[in-house]
């Protein structure tokens, strides 16, 4: 009897030792953060206002990284996090040479082992525009997520602390990976392919017109679906071989349209033009000698639509593309056609192997 007690002392001390030790490894496990590089470009995430009742009216870019991470302590609860200024600009002044340039530093970010995921903080005029080339260009798993807010941490009810929080979070979770270039604005989850702002003063302003990929709720991301077009690692468009953008322009259309922006586009040079069309990407007639003559000479005629949030522009509809050798943007608003455009243009001027290219991304 007393043998077996003691036995099964022994048992159950081993027993308790094996569990103390799973318990302490797994806690272990769990302190071992991601690892989660803040990239800090400008706009009014780093904004600054008179006072706390300016929620539209302050100045933008003018808050360093350093002071955005210190501003939220509990970033260091879901991740281990460092800072980069990589500029400080309101991104509507964004051009070319910088998109290239933040997306070498992303690229070059994504390939270090002691990197887990990248925040970009950004202005929210053209944080649509960065997130998608990133989406195309950026050969990584690893999330990457682009935040920014629609009022300064000066204001009341300023969105852009919780807005880190959350793309931090959402970087640092393992279940972010593999879905494309991702937005965390207003606790949720976008693709940066799908998302533009679509309201000029609102915490709400950011949407996908095929909905978001899902939320972020105090640090944990919740999915609800998965990008299906072309990105990333399986994109075959790759930063690190892309020397400079083309250059493209977008025209809007409207009643009473002349042609004049069309020469002046083609006088600069341009190697596509984009058509924010009225309706389903429609080209005024008296418009059409205008893109003709520029077709002729290799520019790339690209027909989106300024109607966008839920639809599509169609290929020859009421628009004879095939007769006219134009392309058309599917369901990518002009800004975004614009992206796609100069990073594909890096790699063909084949009308039909762009318009692969614009059904594919
Ligand atoms: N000017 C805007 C920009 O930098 C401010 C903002 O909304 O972030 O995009």
């Amino acid at each position: 009897m007393q043998v077996r007690n003691h036995k099964g002392w022994i048992a159950g001390r081993t027993l308790a030792l094996i569990a103390a030790l799973a318990l302490s490894s797994s806690t272990a496990f769990a302190d071992a953060k991601s690892k989660v590089v803040i990239l800090a470009t400008g706009g009014t995430i780093a904004g600054a206002g008179a006072t706390a009742a300016n929620s539209a009216t302050y100045q933008a870019a003018k808050v360093p990284v350093d002071k955005l991470i210190a501003g939220v302590p509990e970033l260091a609860n879901v991740a281990d996090v460092r800072g980069e200024q990589v500029f400080q600009i309101a991104s509507e002044s964004f051009t070319n040479e910088q998109l290239m340039t933040l997306g070498k530093r992303v690229s070059a970010l994504a390939k270090q082992d002691d990197v887990d995921g990248i925040v970009i903080t950004h202005g929210t005029d053209t944080l649509e525009e960065t997130a998608f080339f990133l989406n195309l260009v950026v050969r990584s798993e690893k999330p990457v997520v682009v935040v920014g807010s629609m009022r300064p941490g000066s204001a009341l009810s300023a969105d852009g602390m919780l807005n880190l929080y959350d793309a931090v979070a959402v970087a640092a979770a393992k279940d972010a990976r593999g879905k494309g270039v991702l937005v965390a604005m207003n606790d949720e989850i976008q693709s940066g392919r799908d998302v533009s702002k679509a309201i000029n003063i609102r915490t709400e302003a950011f949407k996908s017109p095929w909905g978001a990929l899902g939320m972020v709720v105090e640090g944990k991301s919740y999915w609800f679906r998965a990008p299906v077009k072309r990105h990333t690692t399986s994109s075959e468009f790759d930063i690190d071989k892309i020397e400079k953008l083309a250059p493209v322009e977008v025209a809007y259309g409207y009643g009473n349209m002349s042609d004049a922006a069309y020469r002046a586009f083609d006088k600069a040079g341009v190697k596509a033009v984009i058509h924010a069309g009225t309706g389903n990407g429609s080209v005024a007639k008296h418009i059409v000698p205008a893109l003709q003559e520029l077709r002729g000479k290799g520019v790339q005629v690209i027909r989106s639509a300024r109607v966008t949030g839920g639809g599509f522009v169609l290929r020859n509809a009421e628009q004879p593309d095939d007769k006219y050798d134009w392309v058309v943007a599917h369901d990518l608003n002009p800004q975004k056609a614009r992206i796609l455009a100069a990073v594909a243009l890096t790699a063909t001027q084949d009308s039909k192997e762009l318009q692969r290219i614009f059904w594919e991304y």
